[in-house]
């Protein structure tokens, strides 16, 4: 029977096609209660998606967006944001996408403290090309592309991004909406990049870190006196994995200025609203080599 669904303002004519189950649901009903509780016009807003079924969430969600190329969301984003800084600017992809293919530019982008929100799908597996282990999967686990057991350790977004210099750096669950939903409206506010990394449970492909495995596991680093300024103990929590699993902020610094603060060509209106000057070829040839 196909699933109903309840129209909201910033819904669109198309119904999800994800599993019945899967947590990019959690994720989507965060983002969009998000949006919808800080006020921000959907033509204010542009997501940029990944390829996965992460990404597919762009013909889900009523604002502007754009499906990108598979790893190549971030710097999408960060063009997008320097063209028109008026713009809230979003990156919702994969694991995959955002540590396999797409790990340069993630990193890159920290770097810089690009003004873009991640929020990035943690599921451990490569979901809409049928279950190959992510860059997450943790060491020993068995998918179809890794019969043995994967032999690497993982990588994490979270520690990646605290080594990087990001200035906002948190994590969520999609079985806990609200919360979850705090998070994205906190980062989104935050000038700089900040990263939401989310535990998405696959239903289908991964059968062991499942909405169980982290119900018995999370908890909320917010409700345990957690410093979001001390980066050492933020990249031990962000490392943390066992018994207890964090979620939450690990880390945040409001005084590094975000990229865009640092070009001149960048302040006053946004570049997009700028009359262009009628240029030839050869003039802009002239100009710039
Ligand atoms: C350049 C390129 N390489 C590989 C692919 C094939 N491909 C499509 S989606 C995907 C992985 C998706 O996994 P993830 O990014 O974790 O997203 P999920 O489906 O789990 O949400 C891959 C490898 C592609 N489309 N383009
Ligand atoms: S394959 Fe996994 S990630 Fe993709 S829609 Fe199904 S449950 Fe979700």
């Amino acid at each position: 029977m196909a699933m109903q669904f309840v129209k909201g303002p910033l819904d669109t004519n198309h119904n999800p096609t994800w599993c019945p189950g899967c947590g990019d649901f959690g994720i989507w009903m965060s983002l969009k209660n998000a949006l919808l509780e800080l006020k921000i016009p959907p033509h204010k807003v542009l997501i940029v998606y990944g390829i996965g079924c992460s990404g597919n969430m762009t013909n889900f969600v009523g604002t502007y967006g754009w499906h990108s190329l598979h790893g190549r969301s971030v710097p999408t984003a960060v063009g997008a944001k320097l063209a028109n800084k008026d713009l809230t600017v979003i990156v919702v992809a994969g694991d995959g996408d955002g540590l396999g293919e797409g790990m340069g530019h993630f990193i890159h982008a920290v770097r810089g403290n690009a003004d873009i929100t991640y929020i990035m799908h943690d599921n451990k597996v490569y979901g809409l090309t049928v279950g190959q282990a992510a860059p997450t999967a943790i060491k020993g686990y068995k998918s179809k592309s890794t019969p043995e057991g994967i032999i690497e350790v993982n990588a994490n977004a979270p520690s990646l991004a605290i080594a990087a210099g990001c200035t906002f750096v948190s994590k969520g669950f999609s079985g806990r909406v609200s919360h979850l939903q705090g998070l994205i409206k906190q980062a989104i506010q935050h000038r700089g990049f900040s990263l939401v990394d989310v535990y998405q449970p696959c239903v289908t492909f991964n059968k062991v870190n499942n909405f169980p495995f982290y119900n018995q596991r999370i908890y909320d680093l917010q409700q345990e006196n957690h410093d979001t300024s001390n980066r050492l103990k933020a990249f031990e929590k962000a490392l943390e994995w066992g018994d207890r699993i964090p979620t939450g902020i690990f880390y945040k610094d409001e005084s590094r200025p975000p990229y865009e603060d640092h070009l001149p060509q960048e302040q006053g209106q946004p570049l997009v609203v700028r009359p262009m000057k009628k240029r030839s070829l050869s003039h802009l040839i002239e100009e710039f080599i």
